[in-house]
C-alpha cells in the first residue's frame, strides 16, 4: 500500500533502530546547548553516553509546563536565535505564556507531517483546504498553511470568525477539506442551516477536526450534518502543533508520528508505565526537533495505547481519543469527574444539541454544585413542559449513575450557549474566582 511517506509502513525493527539514532541525537544536541537540561540529567545521574537506544529512555528525567515557563522566554531553545525562523506560543489561562520555536528544518518536518495528515483524509494536490484554526501566535492555523502547501494542495487562510462569510466562502470556492475544531464545525453547521445552505450546496468530504476534546457522538452530529468523513488531528504546542497524531479513514484511533515523537503512557502519580493497553498520562519525546526538542514531556493529556494493529496498514501506534486532561478533572464533592463523560451522555440523548455548558459552584454551606446545562433543538423546545421535564430526568439519572453524584440539568433554549470560533469553554469554575 502506498502511503503519503513510507515511513508510515515502518517495520517495528526499522523503527526501533531510526528512533534509537535519533534519540541519541536529540539527547546529545540538549544536554550541550541547554544548560537546564545539563543541570537537570546531572541531578539524574544520567550522561549522553548512557542512552544506546530507546530501551534507555526511561532513565532520563520529565519535562513539565512549569520548566518551559521557569525558563520563559527563550531558555530552552537548543538552536541559536539566528537559526530561528519561526516563534508561536500558547496562551495560557494561568500563568505565562509558553513559548516555542522552530528552525528551518523544524518547519520543513512540521509541513511534511501536517501533509501526511491531510492524505490520511484523502487530500491531494487537487483539494481545496478551508483553514479556519487561528492565525497567530497559536499553533493551529499557520501549523495547517505550511502542511496544505507542502501537500501541493491550495490553502483558504480564512482563519476563524464570520461564519456566513465562511460559508459563502465555501460554496464560491469549492473548498473541499474543512480544519477547525469540531466545536466550530458544529457552529458553522448551524451558520449553514440558517442561511439556507444544505450539505448538497457545498463539496466538503472531509475534515480534520481537533484542538479540543470531543466525543464519538459529536463525530457523528459532524458527519451527518456536513456529510463528510470528520477526522480527528491531535498535537500540542510544545511538541510542535497539530499534527503529532492523526486519525486515519479506519476512526479508530490516532496514529502517533513515531518518526519524530516517541510516545509513554505513564501513571500520572508514580511516573511510572502503566500496563500496555492501559490509560494514563501521555508523554512525548521529540527526536527530530532543533529549536526546541523536548525530553519525555508531560502533556497531561489522558489516554491510552491501542495495542492491535490497525486495518489500514500503517504501522505507527495509535492512541485512543483524548478523554481529557489530568488537570481539567473536576473534583466534585471529592468525586473525579471528567467533562467528556458528561459530554457522553448528554450526546446520548434523542432531541439534544451538542451545545453545552458545565457550570460549578460551591453552595453557601459550602458544598460543591454542578449544574449542566443543555441545548435542544427547537421542535423540543416548543414541546410540552412535561416531555422538557422527562428529558432533563433522563439526562440527571444517567449522569448519576455514570458519576454517582447527583447533578442539576437545565434545559436550554437552542443557539443560547455562547458558541465558540476557537477552543470551546465548556466548564465555568466559578468555585475559584
Ligand atoms: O491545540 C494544537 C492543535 C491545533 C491541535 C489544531 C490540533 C489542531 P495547544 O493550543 O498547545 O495546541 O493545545 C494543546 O489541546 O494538550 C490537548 O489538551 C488539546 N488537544 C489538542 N488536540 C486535541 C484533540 C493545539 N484532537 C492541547 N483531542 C493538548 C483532544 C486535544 N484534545
Amino acid at each position: 500500500m502506498m502511503f503519503y511517506s513510507a515511513e508510515e509502513s515502518i517495520s517495528a525493527d526499522e523503527l526501533k533502530k531510526l528512533q534509537s539514532e535519533r534519540l541519541i541525537k536529540t539527547v546529545k544536541r540538549v544536554y550541550e546547548n541547554v544548560p537546564f537540561y545539563k543541570k537537570k540529567f546531572r541531578e539524574a545521574g544520567v550522561e549522553p553516553g548512557d542512552i544506546k537506544s530507546v530501551d534507555d529512555l526511561h532513565r532520563l528525567p520529565f519535562t513539565t509546563k512549569q520548566d518551559l515557563r521557569d525558563n520563559y522566554p527563550y531558555g530552552l531553545f537548543a538552536a541559536p536565535m539566528k537559526d530561528i525562523v519561526r516563534i508561536h506560543a500558547s496562551s495560557g489561562t494561568t500563568g505565562k505564556m509558553t513559548v516555542v520555536c522552530y528552525t528551518k528544518n523544524d518547519i520543513e518536518m512540521w509541513s511534511g507531517l501536517i501533509a501526511r495528515c491531510l492524505s490520511m483524509a484523502g487530500a491531494t494536490h487537487d483539494d481545496i483546504i478551508h483553514n479556519c484554526y487561528g492565525y497567530g501566535l497559536f499553533t493551529g492555523g499557520l501549523g495547517i498553511h505550511y502542511g496544505v502547501e507542502k501537500l501541493g494542495a491550495t490553502v483558504i487562510p480564512v482563519s476563524g470568525g464570520n461564519s456566513q462569510r465562511q460559508i459563502k466562502i465555501m460554496q464560491d470556492f469549492g473548498s473541499t477539506i474543512l480544519t477547525c475544531t469540531p466545536s466550530y464545525a458544529l457552529n458553522l453547521a448551524e451558520t449553514m442551516r440558517e442561511m439556507g445552505v444544505g450539505k448538497g450546496d457545498i463539496k466538503l468530504k472531509a475534515g480534520l477536526f481537533g484542538a479540543e476534546p470531543w466525543s464519538e457522538n459529536m463525530r457523528r452530529d459532524i458527519e451527518k450534518l456536513w456529510g463528510i468523513d470528520a477526522l480527528d488531528i491531535y498535537g500540542l504546542s510544545e511538541i510542535m502543533g497539530p499534527g503529532v497524531a492523526n486519525e486515519c479513514l479506519e476512526k479508530n484511533g490516532l496514529h502517533v508520528f513515531e518518526d519524530h515523537f516517541i510516545p509513554e503512557i505513564i501513571n500520572s502519580e508514580t511516573g511510572k508505565a502503566v500496563a500496555p493497553g492501559e490509560r494514563g498520562e501521555l508523554v512525548f519525546t521529540t527526536i527530530t526537533k532543533e529549536g526546541i526538542p523536548l525530553i519525555r514531556y508531560r502533556t497531561k493529556d489522558i489516554t491510552r495505547i491501542i495495542p492491535e494493529k490497525c486495518k489500514c496498514g500503517r504501522t505507527f501506534t495509535r492512541i485512543e481519543r483524548l478523554s481529557g486532561r489530568t488537570d481539567d478533572m473536576l473534583i466534585i464533592r471529592g468525586v473525579n469527574v471528567f467533562p467528556s463523560e458528561i459530554e457522553k451522555v448528554i450526546m446520548s440523548v434523542e432531541g439534544v444539541e451538542p451545545h453545552y455548558q458545565i457550570v460549578v459552584d460551591r453552595a453557601e454551606h459550602g458544598l460543591d454544585t454542578l449544574e449542566v446545562l443543555v441545548e435542544v433543538n427547537d421542535k423540543i423546545f416548543s414541546d410540552e413542559i412535561k416531555n422538557l421535564e422527562s428529558i432533563e430526568k433522563k439526562i440527571k439519572k444517567e449522569i448519576n449513575s455514570v458519576l454517582g453524584i447527583g447533578v442539576t440539568v437545565k434545559l436550554v433554549e437552542p443557539g443560547s450557549i455562547p458558541r465558540s470560533e476557537g477552543k470551546a469553554k465548556r466548564i465555568i469554575d466559578k468555585r475559584k474566582i
